[in-house]
């Protein structure tokens, strides 16, 4: 059912693009149906080309015939779509469940537009019941992890984080970096939050999506409807 959302929200995404554009391509099984349906219509006659903003979305949007490219060719980009975890009213998201946040948020920012594909579960009131991701340089990241714990403490947040792992190991980013997850619950002052954590040394990123989308297309059982800030 919720795949079925899914496709729906990516579809109407695709509708949206339009030749000549210059496009990020999003991370995910949302974003997945987006490059379906985009390649659908690139099939058709569109030319787009696109920059990926995982090795995964790289290999499938190639193996459907999408035009790609890197940022340092096509550093400033009209439009992209991508999926998220959670959103919020003010479109204020947390990305990074996949693990590509870091390489999302670059991309998104380059953007002159940013569309979010989601179904209605990921939509809530307020953001934190999913875990925000936090990457952080492997180098020393027990300090920054006590760092990180002492702004959650002064913040009155939930000391709660979890090192994401990968069978035994660390989960490693496509960056070569780590990931902390952090369970928040409940996010009352997400610009705060997100400024204090860039600045904690050994942070490279975090998964608050803060004033970067413009739109969001959120599919339910009511059909596909739009939100903007
Ligand atoms: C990317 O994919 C991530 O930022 C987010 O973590 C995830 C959403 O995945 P899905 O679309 O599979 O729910 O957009």
């Amino acid at each position: 059912m919720s795949d079925n959302l899914k496709q729906q929200a990516a579809e109407r995404a695709a509708e949206d693009v339009i030749s000549g554009m210059r496009l990020g391509i999003g991370t995910g099984s949302t974003a997945e149906f987006f490059v379906h349906a985009l390649a659908k219509r690139v099939a058709d006659g569109l030319d787009v080309i696109g920059v990926p903003t995982s090795e995964r979305t790289a290999e499938l949007a190639a193996s459907l015939g999408i035009k790609l490219t890197t940022l340092e060719e096509l550093p400033e980009l009209d439009l992209t779509v991508d999926g998220a975890d959670e959103l919020d009213a003010n479109l204020a998201l947390i990305k990074g469940g996949g693990g590509a946040l870091l390489r999302e948020k670059i991309v998104a920012a380059a953007s002159g537009k940013m569309i979010v594909i989601a179904d209605g579960t990921k939509n809530v009131d307020t953001l934190g019941q999913f875990p925000l991701p936090i990457e952080v340089v492997p180098f020393g990241q027990e300090a920054t992890r006590r760092a990180i714990l002492a702004l959650l403490r002064e913040m009155g947040l939930p000391q709660n984080l979890q090192l994401r792992m990968a069978g035994e190991h660390p989960f490693v980013t496509d960056g070569g970096h780590h990931i902390f997850d952090a369970h928040l619950l409940k996010i009352e002052d997400p610009e705060t939050l997100a400024q204090a954590l860039v600045k904690i040394p050994g942070v490279v990123e975090h998964g608050l999506f803060l004033n970067l989308a413009s739109k969001a297309y959120v599919a339910g059982e009511d059909g596909v409807k739009t939100i903007t800030p």
